[in-house]
């Protein structure tokens, strides 16, 4: 059965690329699929927070993804420490993922810079808690942006060494599923989860330098629309993006080595939910001048309303509490049923 996980960290403020990339799919998805969304602050831990600013944060979060559309009451929103069998499993994945799978993980490698004997073990583990998040629930899909993709590549991994490692025990219980893994049938216990990656916008780039994906934590606020941004915030930043000397080419080939513009035609085609081609036909020809406008506009009607509506959230961070409580215990209902499975499996008396 068919079932959405996803998970944002509470690190800051959203942006636009989180927005795109991630959490305006989670809305689309709604309607279709059973959904557990999740404000993860265990992962927001293995780089340094300030405590008092993660817990604004996670408030913060919360907000913006209901400002945004999720809806709290038919689907399951809730902030991961409160469900504390994410850090349960994440142990057992801990033991069943391999040090040479890990070592492979670009982003660790990009988080970590240079100093790599620095930073926390948690940093290094990351995919594994993020596997823990995904395989708790038994999700079958995961919306996320283009960065996020060899991590659910190692959630594969993960669940088919476990499916492979315990196969007789699992068949023994009698709770396997018959899935198939390339030509053979076998019964697994962890779906082999599928990333939902695409639409013109799954990597969106920092409005100052084409080459980095935007990010909460680039120390430039003009590399980056934030959902709380104000229209006049966001038009500026629109105004002050980077481009090159040339007007849009008509056709999407024409942005090959322009990432620039490839972003910003790529934003647009997020915004307005259609294809880059779609945005070129129309505007084509035209140069930045007339397009940071057109841009800029679209941008303000799409996300103004948000922040307005995150505004009127926050006013009441009591309730924020009482919504990610009341998903934090239907979570656990799913979260405590797999633990209990994976106990049974792995051998541990419970
Ligand atoms: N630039 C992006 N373009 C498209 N999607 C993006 N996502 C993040 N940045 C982009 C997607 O947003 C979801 C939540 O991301 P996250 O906050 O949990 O993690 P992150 O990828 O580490 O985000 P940041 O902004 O880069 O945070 P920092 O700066 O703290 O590292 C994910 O689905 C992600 O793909």
């Amino acid at each position: 059965e068919p079932r959405i996980f996803s998970g944002v960290q509470p690190t800051g403020n959203l942006h636009l690329g989180n927005y795109l990339g991630a959490i305006k799919r989670w809305v689309a998805l709604q309607t279709s699929y059973p959904c557990i969304y999740c404000a993860v602050d265990l992962h927001a831990i293995t780089m340094w927070q300030e405590p008092a600013q993660l817990e604004r944060s996670t408030r913060e979060v919360t907000a913006a993804l209901l400002a945004a559309g999720i809806d709290a009451k038919t689907h399951i929103l809730f902030n991961q420490s409160r469900v504390h069998q994410h850090a349960e499993l994440a142990w057992v994945i801990n033991c069943v993922a391999r040090m040479g799978w890990l070592n492979r993980m670009t982003q660790f490698k990009d988080k970590a810079g240079k100093d790599r004997e620095n930073a926390s073990v948690g940093l290094f583990t990351y995919p594994d808690l993020m596997a823990a998040d995904i395989l708790l629930y038994r999700a079958t899909h995961v919306p996320v942006g283009e960065d996020q993709k060899q991590h659910l590549e190692l959630t594969r991994d993960v669940a088919q060494k476990f499916n492979n490692d315990f196969g007789s025990r699992i068949a023994e219980l009698g709770l396997g599923v018959p899935m198939q893994v390339g030509e053979t049938k076998v019964d697994g216990y962890f779906p082999l989860t599928e990333p939902l990656i695409g639409g013109p916008a799954t990597r969106v780039m920092s409005l100052r330098d084409g080459s980095k994906k935007m990010s909460k934590s680039d120390p430039s606020d003009l590399s980056r629309i934030n959902l709380t941004d104000d229209a006049d915030q966001i038009s500026k930043k629109i105004r002050k993006a980077k481009t090159d000397p040339d007007a849009l080419p008509s056709e999407v080939a024409g942005l090959a080595g322009r990432p620039e513009a490839d972003n910003l035609v790529g934003i647009y085609a997020g915004l307005a939910e259609a294809s880059k081609e779609a945005v070129l036909s129309e505007h084509g020809g035209r140069p930045f001048s007339d397009f940071k406008p057109a841009l800029a506009d679209l941008a303000v009607e799409k996300l103004a309303p948000i922040a307005d509506e995150m505004r009127r959230i926050l006013a009441d961070p009591a309730e924020i509490d009482r919504t990610l409580d009341a998903g934090a215990a239907r979570a656990a209902e799913i979260a405590g049923r797999t633990m209990a499975d994976v106990k049974r499996i792995v051998g541990l008396l419970a």
